[in-house]
């Protein structure tokens, strides 16, 4: 890894930790898309969103109060990242997988770590781009009509097996999270020994189980690094904090 030469000064102490890490885990939040310009989820919600607390939005009883009200939203969310690209955040962690074993748990619904090349080993909150069906959870491979300007209502498309109205397939506030992508993240915060890192990346540590993650991480022993311009719910808990922005800082760590 190349000396940083970011203008946010990256402790030795991270150089040195990622330099003798066997494992490097990742747990990265919306903090890590903010630089691809998708707003984070506390951010003021760009636009038509701005008078709606997201985590009202985000929620079963919503989409079921007024479904084209809250597909809006979602459609919206997949246009936007649909037009933007991974940041040299995403593509440092991908390259960074090339020389350390990397394992990517993420709590963005969006695409960009694997659109940079890597490989995500759990989508936490699931993904704006595996809408199903919200009768009977028949996964909905058909069209998607993606507005170019927020709207305020779009229906969403309707289930070809029972014409339930499609969902989108992420985890809303309320819901448990996928089986598998809680297994794959306790097995590899488990597997974790001292040596090994912990990269916390972009994420206010306010939304659980999630951000239950790095205090496990930390009694396994991991060195665990916060990488977020600001102070988070989870920063008391890290080693060592880079108080810079992702794309900056992993560009510079990973060079
Ligand atoms: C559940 C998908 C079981 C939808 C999302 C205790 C235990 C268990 C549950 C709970 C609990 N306490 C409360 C709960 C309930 C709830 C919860 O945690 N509520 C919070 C608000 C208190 N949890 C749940 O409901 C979860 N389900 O536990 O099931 C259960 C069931 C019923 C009852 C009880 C338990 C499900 C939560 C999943 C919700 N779905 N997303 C969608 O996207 O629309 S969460 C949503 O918020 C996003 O996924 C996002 O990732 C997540 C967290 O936000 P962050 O990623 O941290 O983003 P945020 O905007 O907050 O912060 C951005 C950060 O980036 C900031 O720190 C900022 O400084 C930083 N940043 C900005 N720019 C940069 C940057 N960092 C780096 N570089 C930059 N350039
Ligand atoms: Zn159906």
């Amino acid at each position: 890894m190349t000396t940083p030469t970011a203008t946010t000064a990256v402790p030795d102490a991270v150089i040195d930790a990622l330099q003798g890490a066997r494992r490097v885990l990742v747990l990265s939040g919306a903090g890590m898309s903010a630089e691809s310009g998708v707003p984070t989820f506390r951010d003021a919600q760009t636009g038509l969103w701005e008078a709606f607390d997201p985590t009202q939005l985000a929620t079963l009883e919503a989409f079921q109060m007024d479904p084209p009200f809250v597909w809006a939203w979602y459609a919206w969310r997949m246009q936007l990242v649909g037009a933007v690209d991974p940041n040299a955040g995403h593509v440092a962690l991908a390259a960074l997988a090339g020389l350390r074993e990397v394992t990517i748990s993420t709590q963005n619904v969006d695409d960009l770590h694997e659109r940079a090349g890597s490989s995500v080993a759990a989508h936490l909150h699931g993904s704006l781009f595996e809408p199903r069906c919200s009768e009977c959870d028949t996964p909905y491979d058909g069209e998607v009509e993606l507005p170019q300007e927020p709207v305020e209502r779009l229906d969403p498309p309707t289930c070809p097996q029972c014409e339930g109205d499609v969902r989108p397939g992420v985890v809303w506030f309320g819901e448990t999270l996928p089986e598998q992508a809680v297994e794959v993240t306790e097995a590899a915060v488990e597997a974790l020994e001292p040596g090994d890192v912990v990269l916390v990346i972009g994420t206010s540590g306010l939304v659980y189980p999630a951000a239950g993650y790095p205090a496990m991480a930390r009694a396994e022993g991991a060195t665990v690094i916060e990488i977020n311009p600001h102070e988070s719910e989870i920063s008391d808990m890290c080693h060592h904090v880079v108080r810079g922005p992702a794309a900056e800082v992993l560009a510079a760590i990973v060079g």
